[in-house]
């Protein structure tokens, strides 16, 4: 598929998307949006593919929506356009997607990275939902999601008053998996991409699924989650690969059954 705001490629089993609008420090615009979350579902449906990494460039992993493009719309053409529904498409993914985060990561780049499985960010890295900015409040998740993963208070400041946080700030309060010089980012991340892609894939499905779970319901929905998960695993021949490589001491050699 031919793109013109994303780049794609893919490195082994890791599917990589690159945002692609450097000129505008890769805010979103409609199209933009449209193409990442198909180039990621494509990746998704990818036999050869067990994980994705979304990246920005150096500068700015994303600056946000596209303020000008949506700075005369009405609510209801906002409505129209269906920005909330794409933004649903992340999350039913089913391989893990990881963001290697450099330079600015604000507003909808901020959520984008929140909404992955897991942040590898460069030490240049800068989080932040500058929304109250400009007079409205963040639309994709960013409430919610930072709430959840930093606490009330922090999430606060960041969503009332524009605080934002630094790569060590952000590796600090557990809004990112590692903080790497920037010259490295991007392999690092492509590096643990590759090594979960190279798991046992249903299982790895299977744990992405659980642990979002906690983040949607009570501990006793959560651990029902995690026993629904769990069971089916031992009707994959991965299960049976996976066990036996243990006892005879040798690697296993997933077949995604
Ligand atoms: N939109 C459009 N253009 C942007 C942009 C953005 N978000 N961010 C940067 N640019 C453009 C700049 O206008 C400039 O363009 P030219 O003037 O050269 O034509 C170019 O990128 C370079 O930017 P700067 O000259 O400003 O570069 P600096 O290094 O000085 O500053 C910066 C970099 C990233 C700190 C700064 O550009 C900045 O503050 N940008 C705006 C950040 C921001 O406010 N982001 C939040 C946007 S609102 C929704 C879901 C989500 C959202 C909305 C709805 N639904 C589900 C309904 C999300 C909303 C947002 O993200």
């Amino acid at each position: 598929m031919s793109y013109t705001t994303i780049l794609t490629e893919t490195r082994g089993r890791v599917g990589l998307v690159t945002l692609n609008r450097p000129q505008a420090m890769n805010a979103f615009n409609q199209t933009m949006l449209t193409e990442l979350f198909d180039a990621l579902e494509t990746f998704d449906h990818d036999e050869n593919i067990g994980a994705m990494v979304v990246t920005g460039n150096e500068k700015a992993f994303a600056a946000g929506a596209d303020i000008k493009e949506m700075a005369e719309a009405s609510t209801v053409e906002m409505i129209r356009q269906g920005r909330v529904e794409k933004w649903d498409r992340i999350r039913g993914l089913k391989k893990p997607v990881l963001a290697a985060v450099s330079g600015w990561a604000l507003g909808g780049g901020c959520e984008l990275a929140i909404s992955c499985d897991m942040i590898v960010a460069s030490e240049t890295a800068k989080f932040g939902q500058p929304e109250i900015t400009i007079g409205v409040i963040p639309g994709a998740g960013g409430t919610q999601r930072l709430a959840r993963l930093l606490g009330k208070y922090l999430a606060m400041e960041m969503v009332i008053n524009n605080r934002t946080l630094s790569a060590a700030e952000a590796l600090q309060f557990g809004l990112a998996n590692r903080v790497v010089p920037k010259e490295k980012y991007l392999d690092e991340a492509i590096a643990l991409a590759q090594e979960i892609a190279e798991r046992a894939p249903m299982a790895v499905r299977m744990a992405k699924d659980a642990v979002n779970a906690a983040f949607e319901t009570t501990l006793t929905e959560g651990l029902k989650a995690e026993k629904r998960n769990f069971y089916p695993l031992f009707a994959t021949e991965d299960q049976k690969e996976g066990m036996k490589a243990f006892i005879e001491k040798r690697k296993a050699n997933w077949k995604g059954k």
